[in-house]
This record gives structure tokens, sequence and C-alpha cells, in this order.
């Protein structure tokens, strides 16, 4: 057994002993055997094969803890660790881990209120039973309750899109800051990850304490974490943290390189780095020979002086970037002003809050020359899904308000058609036929077995008048795994049946993910990226979506609404 092991277990012996108020003592001798084990440059299970050793000779390791390591070495397991693990449930680890509360209070908390989760916890301070409590107090209440949103909260990655304004709005007020040079942001963030877990900000200035001064004056932020000469971490709103960094003018690129990761990517150019006789890290690019410095002011010369070119952040994930970017063969990616139509959107004829001619204002300020208007059908009751006669109705009026839109906007017919739980469309075929594009997509059934759900996808994809399937694994980020089903036979299917796939760019969604963007765009399956707006500011998102398709590797062409309606229309299959 590994010296480590052995110190884990004293530790976690320390650690449930305390949870029981034992013996402070007792507690101690744990805490300093663990600690003597971990420093012992020697093996303890060498010492004790050995009978001229003593291993209680060793400061830190009394009779007991001897006798104890003695029994873990031989049997690989300490009793009164498995037995303290099952009298102390995990929900009291839990809450003894909230800022505020500690293990004495927990436990207590615990045996008085019968608390069995974090709910439960957060459920007893907002009937104010803790505050009753004796030994507790209204004080320690708020405390917990604190407590209990930091611990939540820093558990918790934020959508690209939370942390997109967050940064912004960091920016903004750091731009204000006289001292600061250069800045960047790094990180997930800059990768465009779907999730970020903090924030991470780079930045040159000729007054460094003077920065981070600043930094601290920003108003939501709640408290800072570290602050040392180079790197101050701060906590804003309820817990999110932001990283801060300063670095010198030639190291900026360097370390924006670093910083932005992934560590994946940064592993990979460390290996090519050293292939090439340098050594690469956050200061600079340096020869191994006489550690000159080859590089570091910009990203361009970090990745030239390894022999690569520059490789957009979103790729940065040690996939094909490096084979790519060898061969010069990195995809353009795709950019917002590439897109000029959405082809999913709701008004209030179902669960929008925009009319008609509302989305339609809203999409020629954005610069479209197209938009479906794509409400829900009827299985949607919740949202007032259209039968086949309301439909009929709103294309009745998109025929009235074309004629207004002109050589402005082209108004699509179409519908985000249910695909029902036994399978088949939610709307007749010669309802269906009468539409400009049809999305189908799933909304109920989504527990259903992977066979039964991956069943209903092929039958929407054989339908000859299905145009796309909308969010095609219904995930929703940090709230609802995707459901089971099978994609590369879906991708087959919409490969050969000549449909496309949708990226809705959602925030929430971003489904397809970029890994299935990947695998659409190699078996050249154009993707449609689309809002799924419900109201005129939803259209907006296109731009999350953009940064999902770039993750994905996406160009201009293996996104369907790069092109015109007339050409887009031309890659759909339908009849
Ligand atoms: P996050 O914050 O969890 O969303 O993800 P990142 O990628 O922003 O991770 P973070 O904030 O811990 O660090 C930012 C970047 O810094 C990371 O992507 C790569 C680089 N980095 C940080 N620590 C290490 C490390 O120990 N080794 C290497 N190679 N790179 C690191
Ligand atoms: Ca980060
Ligand atoms: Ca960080
Ligand atoms: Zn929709």
């Amino acid at each position: 057994m590994e010296n480590a092991a052995i110190a884990a277990v004293f530790e976690e012996m320390a650690e449930l002993l305390e949870f029981r108020s034992e013996n402070p003592f007792r507690i101690r001798a744990y805490r300093n055997g663990a600690k003597a084990i971990r420093d012992l440059d020697e093996s303890v299970t060498s010492i004790l094969a050995d009978d001229t050793r003593d291993l209680s000779s060793i400061p830190g390791i009394g009779k007991t803890l001897l006798d104890k390591t003695k029994t873990l070495v031989s049997s690989g397991q300490l009793p009164q660790l498995l037995k303290l693990r099952q009298e102390i449930p995990d929900v009291v680890i839990q809450m003894a881990r909230i800022p505020g509360l500690g293990a004495k209070k927990a436990i207590k908390l615990q045996q008085e209120l019968q608390i069995d989760s974090l709910s439960d916890l957060r459920a007893a301070c907002q009937q104010d039973r803790i505050a009753k409590l004796k030994g507790f107090g209204g004080k320690t209440q708020q405390a917990i309750l604190d407590g209990l949103a930091i611990a939540e909260a820093a558990a918790e990655r934020i959508y690209w899109s939370q942390g997109d304004q967050l940064a912004k709005a960091i920016g903004q007020h750091m731009e204000n800051c006289p001292v600061i040079r250069k800045m960047a942001w790094a990180g997930s963030y800059r990768r465009g990850r779907e999730t970020v877990g903090d924030l991470d900000l780079l930045i040159v200035a000729e007054d460094r304490p003077t920065a981070m001064d600043h930094l601290e004056t920003y108003p939501e932020l709640s408290s800072t974490i570290l602050r040392g000469e180079t790197k101050i971490s701060i906590r804003v709103g309820k817990a999110f943290q932001v990283d801060m960094r300063a670095v010198d003018d030639n190291q900026f690129g360097a370390a924006l390189q670093y910083f932005t990761g992934s560590q994946a990517h940064n592993i990979h150019t460390r290996r090519i780095a050293k292939e090439n006789g340098l050594k690469i890290n956050e200061y600079g690019v340096f020869s191994l020979e006489d550690n000159a410095q080859v590089a570091g002011e910009t990203e361009e010369d970090v990745y030239a002086a390894i022999g690569l070119r520059w490789i957009a952040p979103e790729l940065r994930e040690d996939r094909h970037e490096f084979e790519w970017s060898r061969e010069d063969k990195l995809p353009q990616l795709i950019e917002q002003k590439d897109i000029c139509g959405d082809l999913h959107m709701h008004t209030n004829a179902t669960d929008g809050a925009a009319t008609l001619r509302e989305m339609a204002d809203a999409a020629v300020t954005r610069n479209l020359s197209y938009i479906a208007i794509t409400d829900h059908s009827q299985r949607v009751s919740m949202a007032r899904g259209l039968d086949a006669e309301r439909l009929r109705a709103q294309w009745n009026m998109i025929d009235q308000v074309r004629t207004e839109y002109e050589g402005r906007l082209t108004i699509l017919k179409g519908i985000e058609c249910d695909i029902l739980e036994p399978g088949g469309m939610d709307l007749p075929d010669d309802c269906l036929e009468e539409a400009d594009w049809v999305l189908a997509s799933i909304h109920y059934g989504q527990k259903q077995p992977r066979d039964q759900i991956t069943e209903r996808l092929l039958g929407a994809i054989e339908n000859p008048w299905v145009s796309c399937i909308a969010h095609p694994t219904g995930r929703l980020i940090n709230r609802r795994p995707p459901y089971e089903v099978d994609m590369e036979s879906v991708m087959q299917a919409v490969k050969q049946h000549g449909k496309l796939l949708e990226l809705n760019a959602n925030p929430a969604r971003l489904d397809l993910n970029d890994v299935h963007l990947a695998a659409a765009k190699r078996l050249g399956i154009p993707v449609v990226i689309s809002s799924d707006a419900h109201s005129t500011d939803g259209l907006d998102v296109m731009r999350y979506g953009i940064k999902q398709a770039r993750r994905g590797g996406l160009s201009r062409e293996d996104v369907g609404n790069t092109r015109p309606w007339e050409e887009l229309k031309t890659l759909v299959q339908r009849g």
C-alpha cells in the first residue's frame, strides 16, 4: 500500500471523528500521523516488513497508529473507518462543507431536524426552524442560507451566454482603468464552451496593484478570494469566480495561449515544442539549448515558433486541430455575418410573445433575408399548438403580410410539427405538404427507450414533407440529459433522405452539440442554425449557435442558412 493511500485513510478518519466531536487529541493524532506518512520519503510498507525498523519511532506515529497502520497494510482496510462511514450520513458531510456551518452544527441539524438533503436544509432555513434551535439563532440561519447559495453556485457551471454577459460587464468596468494597456479573456469562455466554470482575464498594466484595486471596485463583487502580486481571484454576484492575471507585454501572447487552454490542447503543444527542441509555457517559447526566448508577444508567434498556424480558440480541445494546423487544413470557421435567414421561431399564435409582423420587422432589423414561422403543432397543448385549420389560417395571413415585405424579407410558411409518442407526425401529410419548411421535433415521451425514440426520429426523417429535425437530442444544459437515441442511425437516415439537422441556438439547448456537429460535417449533412425565438429579442441568440458551430469546426459552406432561401431550398429533398 502506498504512503499516500495510508495517509488519506487517516485523514478521513480525522474528518469523520471531527464530525462526531470526538476527543480533539485523538483527531489530532490521526492528522499528525497522516502528515508524517505523506511526507515520509520511504515506503511505510517496507519499514513494517523490516524487523530491524520501528515505524513508531517516526515523529507523529505513536503506538495506536502503528497498530492501525499494520492492520491497514495487511488487510487493505480499516474496520473503524468502514464503521464511521456508515454512521455518518453523506448529507452531514455535505452540510459541513457549507461556509458558516461546520461539522458540529451539521450533525446537530441532521439529528434534531431530520435533514436528509441540502434542499431540506434550505427549507428549514426558510421556515425559520433553524433560528429557533438552541445554539443557532437568526444570524447563523442567515449565514447558512448565504453559505448554501455559495456552495450551490460554486458547484454549477453557468451557460456560455451568462458568462458572456458577465465578461462584457467586467470588461466595460475595466476599460475605465487608465493603467491597463492590454486586456483579453482566456479560458473556457474564450473557447466558447457551452458552459463556463470560471472566467479568466489577462491584462498588461503599468501598475498592477492599481489594476487589481480597480477590479475590486466592480459593483457586483461579493468578495476577494485571494490577491497576490500577479493574480487576483474574486467572487461576483452569488458566487461566480473571476480570475485576473497580470503579465508582461512580451509574454502576453504566450499567457493568452496558455490560459486559453484547454489543458489537453496545452499538453499537446508542450509535446510538439519539445520535439522541436523548445519549451513552451505561460511566459513564452524558449530554446531548450540556451533558454533564449523565441516567441511570446502574440499567439500567432507562439504557434509559429512550434511550426503551427494559429488555431482558433474554439478548436483547442486536442481533437483534430493539430493535424489540421500542420497540414494547413484548418477550417475557415463560420461567422455571424454569414447568416442570412432564421428557420425556427414562434409567434403569439402559440407560445411566442410577438405577432407575425413584429417578428418580421425584427428580422428585417437584423438584416435577415428570410424567416420561417414555425409555431407548435396541436400535440403541444400547453402552448396552444396549431391544428391543421388554425395553421392554414396562419398561412393565409402570411400570404397577406408577404406583400408588405416584398424585396425586404421572405416569410416562409413553416411549422414545428411534433413527432408523436407512438411515432408518426402530429399533422396530416396533406397539411405538411403545403408548408415551405417543416421542422420535426420531440417534446413528449422523452424517457422512452433508445430503440423507440430512434424509430420515431427515423419515421419523421422518412416522412416526405419533413425538412429538418429540430433540437435533435432534446437536452437542456444543466437541467435535462439528451434522450437516449442512436445518433449514428439518425444521421445516416438524414443523409440518405436529403434532410437537414438543426443546431438550436438557444443557450440552454445548443443542440446539436459540438461533437455531433463535427459528425454532421463529416457526413456532409447541412446544418441549419436557428434561434427558436419566442420573442423579437429571442432572434439574438443566433450568435450562441454560431459559437457552438465554430466549436464543431463548421464553415460557411457547412451551414444551410448561410445561403439564400432559393438555394437552401434545393438542399432539402421533399416530396
Ligand atoms: P472552466 O473554468 O472549468 O470552465 O475551464 P477552463 O479551461 O477555463 O479552466 P481554468 O479556468 O481552470 O484554466 C484556464 C486555462 O489555463 C486552462 O484551460 C488551461 C490552463 N491551465 C490551467 N491550469 C493548468 C495546468 O495545470 N496545466 C496546464 N497545462 N494548463 C493549465
Ligand atoms: Ca476558466
Ligand atoms: Ca480559472
Ligand atoms: Zn420551437
